[in-house]
């Protein structure tokens, strides 16, 4: 793993070593705001509040005797790849390890808030955190804040949305958010609030810090700028081999591998170019498809008869015609990174 962070943890995964579907627990990466919270699963418990019929309160124990459900789901952080963003921007300096594919086992989030009883005029729900600290930079309110993020009512996304209390077969590492946390399958990280403890059902919308100051970007309505939460992972293919910079020997065909994912849609193709995107070729889609997880790729390419710099590059068109973008969004500042990023090499 990759340490991004001496105070806080976070690590992200060396995604040139990307050889299977399931990324295994121990490389996941991790992308903590503040120091992990202590956690008793005999005293913790997670409560339903707000615009609801009646208030719910659930133990660890409970919890896990409801119906359950397992989902496979890619999770990729609103901020990945942003190292290789030229002019540098401001945020945890990713490559492109900031992603994983896990297997998430919990409770519908749906079935808690039916149990609870929404209210005709809510809207939202606030998934809150245990964890908690300050900002450093501001705009930023005074003291200690915790992690918290809203989910609209009537977002499809929210009938697949789950509390997880297992991840790969294993119960939730407190690093992964022990003993619960959500997964919004198809959205970036940012959503999936770890360590929950409180639910907030609410009639207006929400506007907490990670909500509207972080992990919001700038969105043209009617033309104008305005200030919108980051939800959909874009569609996206990523480069594991070669790496940037890594030396390929002359005359002797390579094997170009990596994953592809979208928030939305299933991936339709992947296209390599190994010259610097004049001409495309499609790489091999592996597995079955599965919804909300990473579709791996491979594409064998033809030996280079020349030495000197090459660049390649991958990208992933989705079910719905979407190919991603060669140039970035400047709109978008330092999230949702989806553009096709040249990888240069040597062939010698
Ligand atoms: N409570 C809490 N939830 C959180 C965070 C956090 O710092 N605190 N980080 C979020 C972000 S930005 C991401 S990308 C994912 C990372 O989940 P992981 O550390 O399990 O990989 O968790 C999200 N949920
Ligand atoms: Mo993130």
């Amino acid at each position: 793993m990759i340490v991004r962070d001496p105070e806080v943890e976070n690590r992200e995964y060396p995604f040139a070593t990307l050889n299977s579907f399931i990324t295994p627990t121990a490389e996941f990466y991790l992308r903590n705001h503040y120091p992990y919270p202590t956690i008793d699963a005999q005293t913790w418990r997670m409560t339903v509040e707000g615009r609801v019929e009646q208030p719910v309160v659930l133990g660890y124990a409970e919890l896990r005797q409801l119906p359950a459900e397992t989902i496979t789901v890619t999770m990729e952080c609103a901020g990945n790849n942003r190292s290789l963003l030229t002019p540098k921007t401001e945020g945890m300096q990713w490559a492109q390890g900031a992603v994983g594919n896990a297997t998430w086992t919990g409770v519908p989030l749906q079935a808690i808030l039916t149990r609870a009883g929404v209210q005709p005029d809510a809207i939202e729900v606030i998934v809150e955190g245990t964890d908690k600290g300050e900002i450093k930079e501001p705009p930023k309110p005074d003291g200690e804040i915790h992690y918290t993020r809203s989910l609209p009512l009537d977002d499809p996304i929210l009938t697949n949305a789950l509390l997880a209390y297992a991840m790969n077969g294993e119960a939730l590492s407190l690093a992964h958010g022990y003993p619960l946390r959500l997964i919004v399958p198809g959205w970036y990280g940012m959503a999936s609030v770890k360590w929950v403890t409180r639910l907030i059902v609410t009639a207006k919308p929400f506007h907490g810090y990670y909500q509207s100051i972080d992990y919001a970007l700038w969105e043209r309505v009617d033309g104008i700028p305005t200030r919108v939460p980051i939800t959909t992972m874009q569609t996206k293919a990523s480069i594991a081999r070669p790496e940037c910079q890594e030396e390929i020997p002359l005359h002797t065909p390579f094997c170009i591998n990596g994953a592809a994912w979208s928030g939305t849609d299933e991936i339709a193709k992947v296209e390599i170019s190994v010259d610097a995107g004049q001409s495309w070729h499609p790489a091999q889609l592996l597995g079955e498809p599965v919804r909300y997880a990473w579709r791996l790729w491979t594409y064998n390419a033809p030996p280079f008869t020349r030495p000197g710099f090459y660049t390649i590059m991958a990208r992933a068109t989705d079910t719905s015609g979407c190919t991603q973008a060669m140039q970035r969004q400047p709109d978008r500042e330092n999230y949702v990174i989806s553009h096709v990023i040249p990888v240069p090499i040597t062939v010698q």
